[in-house]
This record gives C-alpha cells, sequence and structure tokens, in this order.
C-alpha cells in the first residue's frame, strides 16, 4: 500500500524532488510520485487532497517553486500530514518558494523544509520517522542511517596546513 505521496508543481522540479524519493526508495517505503500544479490543475490538486486518506497516504511531501501554493491549498483539503519543500525559482532562487510556503496562516500547518535538495531528503526524512512511530523495524532502520552518518563524520580528516 502507498504509504507517502510526493508531488511537485511541474516535471521541472523533479531534480530536487528525486531526493526525496531516493531517501523513501532507500528504506524500502512504498510511495508514488505525482506532478499537481496548485495554478495549471486546481481541480486535479483538490481532487489528489480529497482522496489522499481514503486510499491510505499517511504523509504528502509537496514541492514547489516560485508563488508555492501546492503545499498550503493540499493542507487545507486534507488533515494528512504535509511536508512541504520549497523549490529553486529563477529569479529568486528559492527565497520565495520558501516564505510562501512557511508563512501559514494559523490553523492550517505545513511542516516547511530548506530550500532545495537538502530540504527534499530531510522532508523523506521526516516522514520516515514519523511512520517509524508503531514501526520498530523501521525505527531500527532509521537509527542505523544516523550511527551510519555519524561514523563518517567522526572518520572524517582535514589537511595540514602548508
Ligand atoms: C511551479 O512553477 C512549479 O513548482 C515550478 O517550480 C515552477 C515553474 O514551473 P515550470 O514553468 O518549470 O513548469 O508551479
Amino acid at each position: 500500500m502507498i504509504e507517502v505521496g510526493i508531488v511537485m508543481g511541474s516535471n521541472s522540479d523533479w531534480e530536487v524532488m528525486q531526493n526525496a524519493a531516493r531517501v523513501l526508495k532507500d528504506f524500502g517505503i512504498a510511495f508514488e510520485t505525482r506532478v499537481v500544479s496548485a495554478h495549471r490543475t486546481p481541480d486535479l490538486l483538490f481532487q489528489y487532497a480529497e482522496t489522499a486518506e481514503a486510499r491510505g497516504l499517511k504523509a504528502i511531501i509537496a514541492g514547489a517553486g516560485g508563488a508555492a501554493h501546492l503545499p498550503g491549498m493540499l493542507a487545507a483539503k486534507t488533515h494528512i500530514p504535509v511536508l512541504g519543500v520549497p523549490v529553486p525559482s529563477k529569479y529568486l532562487r528559492g527565497e520565495d518558494s520558501l516564505l510562501s510556503i512557511v508563512q501559514m496562516p494559523k490553523g492550517i500547518p505545513v511542516a516547511t523544509f530548506a530550500i532545495g535538495e537538502a530540504g527534499a531528503a530531510n522532508a523523506g526524512l521526516f516522514a520516515i520517522a514519523m511512520l517509524a512511530n508503531g514501526n520498530p523495524e523501521l525505527a531500527a532502520k532509521l537509527k542505523a542511517f544516523r550511527k551510519q552518518q555519524e561514523d563518517t563524520v567522526l572518520a572524517m580528516s582535514l589537511p595540514e596546513v602548508q
């Protein structure tokens, strides 16, 4: 059963959003990917959000750039947690996307992540952390991932000053 939906406003967002998909795939989470645009396909956006609960989704990772209404509008139409990823935009480098996603009015929350690849990957990890509540096997995988990351940093060395 699909547990996480990854949606984005355009296929031009895929380069960034594939980082969320990669993380979910590495952890063996069943997910789907869709292009759903708040501005260009508003009816599809409503349909996606309205059917999310019945289809068993536990989280929706939504990435968009520019006037990024997708995460907020999804959150307005479903109580399934929405994790927003600001995609870098051409002229404002994603600062517009970040502010559009993070500045939700009180009552309709969107968990907002960093601009770009790190945000997409972290949204994937955050979805996994949510799913790991009550899933010891997944929690163990997440702990092993953290340990491996820790070991990598502990093994780092720096060059001598010449
Ligand atoms: C948004 O507009 C998308 O999320 C994308 O980041 C941005 C530009 O879309 P394209 O013009 O590249 O399709 O809806």
